[in-house]
């Protein structure tokens, strides 16, 4: 439909002509969908080369009688359009912004999506257990550094350069020796350097746990990870004994692992106490019977910790008087707690990041 026309182009200016005007713009006003549409009507219609306009410009041509009916239609026809064209611009922009609304709108009677949570690592909940039964006894919670020098993780506790006791603990140099020059930083291997630091700036009593991060540079496989997370105790005051050290250990084996637990303690040997022992649970995998059990090979026991005497000359080297102050140290692996917890078979499982596993926790 077009509604231009030129005066030259209209049969006859009479009122049905704008009659005529008047029915396809009306019709032209309604059909008109959008603001686009109805801007393209308005030329058509009202603009300067629009059907009603060319009209007006015709006047001029009529006669006199003629020119006065149709110049009155053609005014009431364009103030119509005009105010008809304000209404239908209105309820465009009215119908547009409902639209939009109810496209952003949120329907509250929805169901919720689910959003994955997520949880704590099986050893970080474990380690929080641990310090927490440690923190019940009375004890303090310290952290010391990961980097460690070579004097606080071994010269320190007694295993001077060259002791066949540093093969206990296959290490992670940081510098590795030099002709001329040896080697001093590394991933600690064990918490125990902790003890020195601690009793530099401490004078007993002392009562404290030591959370963290240890670094083996050894083969892994069931039992063993190349890192893997250390509590170490050390008590210091007058009077403790050999009982004050197996007393607290059952207690806290007796915490995490239920009343029935077994522990055993059996010698050991490490360098910085005197006695030496080492912890054990009995095996959650087997009754003891399965030599080819991959927690405690047939054995009944996995070992959990070292512990023992702090010894003499390590109470003496840090300004305390051995024969007043004496005190009990140990070290357990979280991860070995975890596994017994948890009845997990393989320790490599912690560090795989498989979420099939670590979602179960
Ligand atoms: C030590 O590290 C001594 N510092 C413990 C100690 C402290 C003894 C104070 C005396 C006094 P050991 O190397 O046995 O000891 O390790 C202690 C515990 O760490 C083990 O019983 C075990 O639970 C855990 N552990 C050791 N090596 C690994 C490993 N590769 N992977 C997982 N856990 C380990």
């Amino acid at each position: 439909m077009s509604l231009r026309r030129s005066p030259a182009t209209l049969p006859l200016m009479t009122t049905d002509a704008i009659t005529t005007i008047a029915d396809e713009a009306r019709a032209g006003l309604q059909a008109a969908g959008d603001e686009a549409a109805l801007e393209a009507w308005r030329t058509a219609t009202l603009g300067r080369s629009g059907a009603l306009t060319s009209v007006l410009r015709s006047l001029g041509t009529l006669a006199p009688e003629e020119r006065r009916a149709v110049g009155q239609a053609a005014n009431v026809l364009r103030d119509e359009l005009e105010a008809a064209f304000e209404v239908r611009r209105e309820t465009l922009r009215a119908a547009a912004l409902h639209a939009s609304v109810a496209a952003g709108a949120i329907d509250v009677t929805l169901p919720g999506r689910p959003q994955p949570r997520g949880g704590l690592h099986p050893v970080t909940i474990t380690l929080r257990e641990i310090l927490a039964a440690f923190t019940r006894m009375g004890f303090d919670s310290v952290e010391g550094p990961e980097v460690e020098l070579d004097e606080y993780n071994f010269e320190r506790l007694r295993i001077p350069e060259d002791h066949p006791a540093r093969d206990m603990w296959d290490t992670f140099w940081l510098n590795p020796a030099t002709a001329g020059e040896r080697a001093s930083t590394l991933l600690r291997t064990h918490t125990s350097p902790m003890q020195i630091r601690y009793m530099e700036t401490h004078t007993p009593p002392i009562r404290i746990a030591v959370p963290g991060r240890c670094y083996r540079y050894e083969a892994t496989d069931a039992t063993h990870e190349w890192m893997l997370t250390q509590v170490e105790l050390l008590v210091i005051d007058e009077g403790i004994g050999m009982a004050d050290l197996k007393g607290t250990l059952q207690e806290f084996a007796r915490q995490l692992f239920g009343p029935d637990t077994r522990v055993l303690l059996r010698n050991s040997y490490f360098p910085f106490v005197e006695p030496g022992v080492e912890l054990a649970v009995s095996c959650f995998a087997c009754p003891g019977t399965d030599p080819a059990c991959s927690v405690c090979r047939g054995s009944g026991w996995l070992e959990i910790m070292g512990a023992g005497m702090v010894h003499p000359e390590i109470i003496e080297a840090a300004g305390y008087d051995s024969t007043r102050y004496t005190g009990f140290a140990a070290g357990m692996g979280a991860e070995r707690i975890a596994m017994l917890k948890y009845g997990i078979t393989d320790i490599r499982h912690f560090y795989q990041n498989d979420l099939r596993f670590l979602g179960q926790f």
